[in-house]
């Protein structure tokens, strides 16, 4: 069995209920949930004109192959996006593949580790919350060192429930 991270993001739409979906999606279609961060509001990183967004870190347990992962991701994303694009717009989910094991993964529509984690405090802080001594298998430092050295200075808060 592999173990992989995701990254889900959301700035349209009811973005919590988006989240249930996609994480009955995975157990469904990629496998087992076997931990979560909370949910986080984030400034919008990149292009700022537009409303802050959900983010959460996700890990599964999953037989899918990294390329297998992200064609089910994508379907994924299409099949929630899609139900929502007539109401609200283009893009209502985001699902990155943060880690997949250890591996480094480079092909043309994939790579592994995500490129720009380690600049992103919406994607290191929920990863810090859960898996905070996980060594980044490329950079050779742990998520806790990664968040130290971030200057990102976007603000992320914890969603309380
Ligand atoms: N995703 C992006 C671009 N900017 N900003 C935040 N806060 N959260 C995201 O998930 C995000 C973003 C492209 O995928
Ligand atoms: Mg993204
Ligand atoms: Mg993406």
């Amino acid at each position: 069995m592999n173990v992989a991270t995701l990254l889900l993001g959301c700035n349209i739409g009811s973005c919590e209920s988006t989240f249930v979906d996609t994480l009955n999606s995975f157990e469904k279609n990629c496998g087992k949930v076997l931990s979560k961060s909370s949910l986080y509001r984030t400034a919008p990183w990149g292009y700022s004109d537009q409303n802050d967004f959900l983010n959460q870190v996700v890990i599964i347990e999953t037989a899918l192959q990294p390329s297998e992962l992200l064609k089910q991701t994508c379907e994924i994303e299409s099949e929630l996006g899609r139900t929502r694009m007539i109401e609200n717009g283009p893009r209502t989910i985001d699902i990155d593949i943060l880690f997949y094991n250890d591996l480094e993964v480079i092909t043309n529509d994939l790579i592994i580790p995500h490129p720009r984690l380690h600049l992103r405090k919406f994607t290191l802080i929920p990863l810090n919350e859960i898996i905070p001594n996980y060594t980044h298998p490329s950079l050779k430092k742990t998520i806790s060192e990664l968040l130290l050295e971030c200057e990102d200075q976007l603000n992320v808060y914890k969603k309380e429930n």
